[in-house]
């Protein structure tokens, strides 16, 4: 029987996709290839998800998108094997025979065969994983809404072939800064998953608290998970105002094997960063001898770059040895970050310890000596069969020789190092940093800095003009950065990542010759309407004209206008009523009188955008 089920998978890919305007596929990030034809297949009782057996992963998979038709529809979908399958009805079926090697390793294939069933074929489980991912986003999104009980669900009949473009597809969260429960780290990665991101981030430790339990190093969570107070408001506000309260949390190794476990059930590989030499007050306050001075530490209350780092005495290096030795039982994706980013070398200019270092070993400079720390470190990790990741700055004094450097000062760093034959991820401030705002910050929740709205997300490059090919080939992918010393609750980080994330996962999935800002416009309603189903907080400044004026110190005021809407028309008026298509249209400044009103609305295809 079996073997039939899979001619009739072979067959419907022979004759059923008569090719139509894939429109009403709204999948992010954009697959491959693509396309549906006339009408809709319906869901509804009957319906079974049938699994290739024994296949435990793909088991797990099938219980999972059944639980989540049955769920929010008044029928139950059963979960079958393949084996035990008679006849096929209009149901869901998930295999791994794809062993065509075109589609790669995280390569799945959805069709509809006949008609009767679709498949979601995989090379691996993984591609499997993905290809759900797209066959939930056939659905209405009201399929993810709380009280959903619908009886019949209809699904375009479709045909998709997809794979990545890259390898790394990355998100970051900072958990010292403030932290989140594991609860809430669950949510992210579910997000991370939904929008085929591979890789999670994990920014476990900074200045402001230590957050993950080491059990040779009690005092780093006892101490250094917590500070006495944190600075309100933005940092450079004068006079400065802290809040009294005492801050902490961390989590517990459970918890972190919990949260491994989580991931690895969602394909999500998760790189913990430890940092080090800088961005070290945390485990500092814990253990002031690791420190050049001697300390006493605190913990710190406000944001930056702080001139207390690691020493690079022998003991820092057994600490950070054993520190590193749990960290890599703990997790056990190919990657430890180690940090590395805004070392200040006031200390160890005048540390005794570090002088002799740079002595004994031969260094010319203190950027010579973070690059020997660096190297050391790399050693470390490599004993324990990973490898290092370090933000850009582990490329002055030299690169450590097997490092991946994560470029976010621009792109020049990750040029730099895959010229010298390094991996690269990109994640420059420009483009792939979602703690800077997304639109008018005047009328925006408190953020770092900067602007970064979503077309500017979806228009990043991450393999430089600058590179060859040979070159580009280390381009493993993009990242998205989430900071958060101004966000503090898992709503300021929701806002702040959708839809952004979902920009940069098209930047990460799609070929760039697939990659249109206007197609992706038209597929985001659908995605604003899953974050409602999820109560997810999301920014919808998109839809949204962005207006500043100066003053030209003559009484009048000057005006820009700027939308994102792609074909997006402004219109305008000064007298009070709402524009209409009649009204003037905005064109590059106006200059109006001080105290003259503006009202503004955009069109596109002749619609108001509202
Ligand atoms: C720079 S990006 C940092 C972080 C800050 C961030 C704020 C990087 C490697 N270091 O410590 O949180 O800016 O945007």
């Amino acid at each position: 029987m079996k073997k039939s089920i899979m001619l009739l998978v072979l067959l419907g890919l022979l004759f059923s996709c008569k090719r139509n305007a894939p429109d009403q596929i709204n999948i992010i990030p954009r697959p491959y290839k693509y396309w549906a034809s006339e009408g809709h297949i319906k869901i509804t009782e009957g319906t079974r998800v049938i699994y290739e057996d024994p296949n435990p992963e793909l088991r797990l998979m099938a219980e999972y998108l059944a639980s989540v038709i049955s769920n929010s529809s008044s029928f139950v979908v059963d979960v079958e094997p393949l084996s035990k399958i008679k006849a096929m009805g209009t149901d869901i079926l998930l295999v791994t025979n794809l062993n065509d090697s075109i589609y790669g390793s995280e390569g799945y294939l959805i069709q509809h065969n006949n008609r009767k069933f679709f498949s979601i074929q995989g090379n691996q489980a993984i591609g499997v994983f993905h290809g759900i991912q797209s066959f939930l986003q056939l659905f209405d999104p009201a399929i993810f809404k709380a009280g959903t009980k619908k009886d019949v669900w209809e699904i375009p009949v479709v045909y998709i072939q997809d794979q990545p473009r890259f390898s790394y597809r990355g998100m970051h969260l900072d958990v010292s800064r403030h932290f989140f429960p594991v609860a809430f780290i669950k949510k992210y990665i579910d997000l991370l998953a939904f929008y085929k991101y591979n890789y999670f981030h994990w920014h476990l430790t900074d200045d402001q608290g230590w957050r993950i339990g080491i059990k040779q190093y009690p005092r780093l969570t006892e101490i250094g998970s917590t500070r006495k107070e944190t600075i309100v408001g933005h940092q450079g506000n004068e006079p400065e105002v802290f809040d009294g309260k005492a801050y902490g949390g961390f989590y517990t190794r459970e918890e972190i094997k919990e949260v491994v476990g989580y991931a690895a059930s969602k394909y999500i590989t998760i790189v913990p960063e430890i940092e080090m030499p800088g961005h070290a007050l945390a485990a500092l306050s814990a253990y002031p001898e690791l420190g050049c001075t001697g300390g006493p530490y605190e913990t710190a209350t406000r944001w930056g770059v702080f001139d207390d780092v690691f020493c690079t005495k022998d003991e820092v290096f057994v600490f950070l040895e054993n520190v590193l030795t749990e960290v890599a039982d703990l997790f056990p994706g190919p990657y430890i970050h180690i940090g590395g980013d805004e070392v200040p070398k006031t200390r160890w200019k005048v540390c005794k310890a570090c002088q002799l270092r740079m002595k004994q070993e031969g260094l010319h400079s203190e950027e010579e000596l973070q690059s020997y720390f660096v190297q050391r470190i790399e050693k470390i990790v490599a004993a324990r069969g990973k490898r290092i990741i370090g933000w850009d700055e582990i490329l002055e004094g030299g690169l450590a020789p097997n490092a991946t450097v994560m470029s976010w000062r621009g792109t020049e760093g990750g040029i730099a190092a895959a010229r010298m034959g390094h991996d690269v991820i990109m994640t420059p401030g420009s483009h792939c940093y979602f703690d800077h705002y997304q639109f008018d910050r005047t009328t925006e929740p408190l953020a770092i800095g900067g602007l970064t709205k979503l077309s500017k997300v979806y228009a990043f490059e991450p393999v430089p003009d600058a590179l060859n090919n040979a070159e580009s080939k280390h381009i493993l992918g993009a990242q998205a950065n989430v900071w958060t010393e101004y966000l503090q609750q898992p709503d300021d980080i929701s806002y702040m990542i959708l839809p952004r994330m979902a920009a940069m996962a098209e930047v990460n999935w799609t070929p760039s010759d697939k990659r249109n800002w206007e197609n992706f416009y038209d597929r985001l309603p659908v995605h604003f309407a899953l974050y409602d189903a999820w109560q997810l907080k999301h920014c919808k400044a998109v839809y949204a004209p962005m207006i500043r004026s100066k003053s030209d110190g003559k009484g009048n005021k000057v005006v820009k206008i700027e939308t994102e809407i792609p074909g997006g028309i402004i219109y305008y008026t000064t007298d009070q009523s709402a524009p209409t298509l009649q009204s003037a249209v905005f064109a590059d400044s106006l200059v109006l009188p001080e105290a003259s009103g503006l009202k503004v609305a955009i069109y596109r295809n002749g619609q108001k955008i509202e």
